[in-house]
């Protein structure tokens, strides 16, 4: 499985998940993984080229009809990093060529399914390492399941893939090359769908919505919800409309089917819904509720019996309370440290002023005892000057004498 890297150029949108995440996040950047299945043909590679904006699949080289073709469904993945606004996003694309290609299509989700819980079992793996630190997350966060745009509902096998599939993975169904329907095929053709879904009590992505939203995220997320199974036009080229305009589109006799008109197709709600509104929902999803059920049956398997103190559940907002209790302690921390330091910087300059304090003190000490001695002496000799002594009685007396004479 060869993982090509490119950077990639064009606004693609996912600047928009610093709202959603944490910051810490933002700064290690992101792993997100799209899985996208559907028969051969159905715009798979198209549509996810058109997603991000870049050819991240090359051209198909057609097979010579002679060629052997793959007996089995293969993946293949493909991986490229991504920034936009300072946000890094390492996006995975895994491709399953060859679903629903062959005569007999029974088993065609098992290796699907394999690949899926083996992206799980990576991850248990590494979380019951000793240093947790580097965990890479390459489980699928979101599957695109393309429908074929038959115009009538769903076939067996898409059935079969979804029913085996919605517990492992979050299921966003699309009506592949919506272009060939009209509007109210479109129309029609989903709530087909979304009736045998309900029948067959499948679970699909569904946007979760919070008290406590503003007006526009709510009308958003009705908005997104309201087109669901999104019906996509898929194309890398450009092409020119009617009036002049160039647009990434299909060109037809009758006129431009522009991939990014809402007018024309739910591609930008599609895009809006993976990557900028809820690719974090998708994230924690996966995390949370599929692959946590996956681990419990997978260990409930293997005769480990849950401990709930153990196994406890991450509840979102006492993790956020976790974090900041911790953050608080660390500043707390720092603080106390600065004290101290401050403090013991303040004793060390306190003692030398002491000592600089002494040092003048004795030597004011000694200048006021000379000063004292001096005056003593002066008012000595006054003493004797006033009262006629010689100042000096010997040496004067000699000098008395001499004068005497
Ligand atoms: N009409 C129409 N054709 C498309 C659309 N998307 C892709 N195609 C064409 O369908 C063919 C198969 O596309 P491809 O992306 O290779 O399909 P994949 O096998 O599912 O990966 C190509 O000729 C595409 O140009 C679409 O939205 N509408
Ligand atoms: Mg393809």
């Amino acid at each position: 499985m060869p993982v090509i890297r490119k950077k990639l150029a064009g606004y693609v949108g996912f600047a928009n998940l610093p709202n959603q995440v944490h910051r810490k996040s933002v700064r290690k950047g992101f792993q997100f993984t799209a899985m996208v299945v559907g028969e051969s043909g159905l715009g798979k590679s198209t549509l996810i080229n058109t997603l991000f904006n870049t050819p991240l699949y090359p051209p198909k080289d057609s097979l010579p009809p002679s060629a052997e073709r793959p007996k089995t469904v293969v993946i293949e993945s493909i991986g490229a990093d991504i920034e936009e606004n300072g946000v890094r996003l390492h996006l995975t694309v895994v491709d399953t060529p060859g679903f629903g290609d062959f005569v007999n299509n029974d088993e065609s989700w098992r290796p699907i399914v394999e690949n899926i819980e083996s992206r799980f079992d990576s991850y248990l793996e590494q979380e019951n390492r000793v240093n947790r630190q580097k965990i890479v997350d390459n489980r699928v966060h979101a599957c695109l399941y393309f429908i074929q745009p038959t115009g009538h509902s769903l076939k067996q096998i898409d059935i079969e893939f979804m029913r085996r599939l919605h517990t492992r993975v979050n299921l966003i169904p699309i009506i592949a090359k919506a272009d060939t329907l009209t509007d109210e095929e479109v129309r029609d053709f989903k709530a087909r769908i979304l009736a045998d879904i309900a029948y067959h009590k499948i679970h699909i992505f569904q946007a979760p919505t919070y008290e406590n939203e503003d007006e526009e995220t709510l009308a958003e997320a009705a908005e997104i919800a309201s087109k669901i199974p999104f019906a996509v036009v898929g194309s890398d080229s450009l092409v020119e409309t009617a009036d002049g305009r160039e647009v990434r589109g299909r060109a037809y006799p009758w006129g431009v089917v522009e991939v990014d008109n809402e007018e024309h197709c739910d591609f930008v709600k599609l895009r809006q819904m993976l990557v900028r509104t809820y690719m974090e929902e998708l994230r924690e999803y996966t995390n949370d509720v599929l692959y946590e059920n996956w681990r419990t049956e997978k260990l409930l398997s293997m005769g480990v019996a849950q401990d709930s103190s153990v196994f406890r559940e991450i509840n979102p907002s006492a993790k956020i309370q976790e974090e900041r209790i911790m953050h608080e302690a660390k500043l707390a921390k720092m603080e106390a440290e600065m004290k101290m330091v401050f403090q013991q910087k303040v004793q060390e300059k306190e003692s030398k002023l002491k000592q600089s304090e002494e040092e003048l003190y004795a030597r004011h000490k000694d200048m006021k005892e000379s000063l004292e001695k001096q005056r003593t002496d002066l008012e000595e000799k006054k003493r004797r000057i006033e009262s006629g002594r010689p100042l000096t009685p010997e040496k004067n007396a000699t000098k008395n004498r001499r004068f005497l004479r």
